[in-house]
């Protein structure tokens, strides 16, 4: 997975990319990222990138040429999509720009977005960007969530960092990204390790007692339980092809 990141602010993505699973993903050759500082591609003198709403608005906005610029230059081809030209748009990767319009970020998003080879992120700045950009470059649109970020930059990172997981072999260990919380559609319940006694407060039994069909059923119930409390709404997305407790 190579993933190509349009930013104002290539320096906030230095720390977040170099620790953990995903600076181990990209020492495997699993995952490149290639910043690109839009400034680059500013206009005139002063490399200008953004300017006043037409119409008059609050703030600012990002202007389309820069953009469509990078865009153009990492993928060393034309990707304006008139409506007379004849660009083939399947043979594009996914340009996504991150906006607070955008489609709500999923576990079922990010494993859609895994299957590509390559990724095209613009990280929105200011009130957002000229509607011509998504006219004739963005092919979707992600949020994170409702709430109000400075910009599609953290956004970004934890899309880049949730993909990662789900590409095969980054992680590390026996456990697959399959039985991470949200691919199973349930929270995780209590979870332990040493000492067996804290400040009076014992393990549970039955997670000591090496008996691992009476541990696995304690488990789920656990999770049912506190998913029940604190994310009904989870309960009631899952599909019985998901749950085969459910018992339909
Ligand atoms: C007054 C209208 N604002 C929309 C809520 C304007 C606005 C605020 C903040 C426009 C852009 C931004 C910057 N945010 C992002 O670029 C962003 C974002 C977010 O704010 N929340 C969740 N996901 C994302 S992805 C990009």
């Amino acid at each position: 997975m190579h993933i190509d990141i349009i930013t104002l602010f290539p320096h906030m993505f230095q720390g977040p990319f170099e620790e953990g699973i995903l600076r181990r993903a990209r020492e495997k050759g699993l995952l490149s990222i290639a910043l690109h500082d839009l400034r680059a591609f500013g206009v005139g003198k002063h490399r200008q990138v953004d300017d006043v709403p037409y119409g008059g608005a609050p703030g600012m906005l990002l202007r389309p040429e820069p953009i469509v610029a990078a865009v153009e230059s990492i993928l060393d081809r034309p990707v304006f999509r008139g409506a007379d030209t004849a660009v083939e748009v399947e043979t594009l990767p996914p340009i996504i720009l991150l906006t607070p319009q955008g489609r709500p970020l999923t576990q079922a998003v990010v494993k859609e977005l895994a299957r590509h080879d390559r990724l095209v992120l613009i990280c929105g700045r200011y009130e957002g960007v000229d509607e011509r950009v998504r006219e004739f470059l963005v092919t979707d649109e992600i949020s994170i969530g409702d709430y109000v970020l400075s910009g599609g930059e953290l956004a970004a990172m934890v899309l880049v960092d949730a993909v990662t997981r789900v590409l095969p072999g980054a992680l590390g260990y026996e456990r697959g990204a399959e039985e991470d919380s949200f691919a199973s559609g349930l929270l995780e319940g209590p979870q332990y390790t040493r000492p067996p006694e804290f400040r009076g407060r014992q393990v549970p039994d039955v997670l000591l007692s090496g008996h691992h069909e009476r541990i696995a059923a304690w488990r789920r119930d656990q999770a049912l339980k506190r998913t029940r409390e604190r994310r009904p709404d989870l309960l009631e997305k899952r599909t019985s092809s998901e749950d085969p407790s459910s018992g339909e």
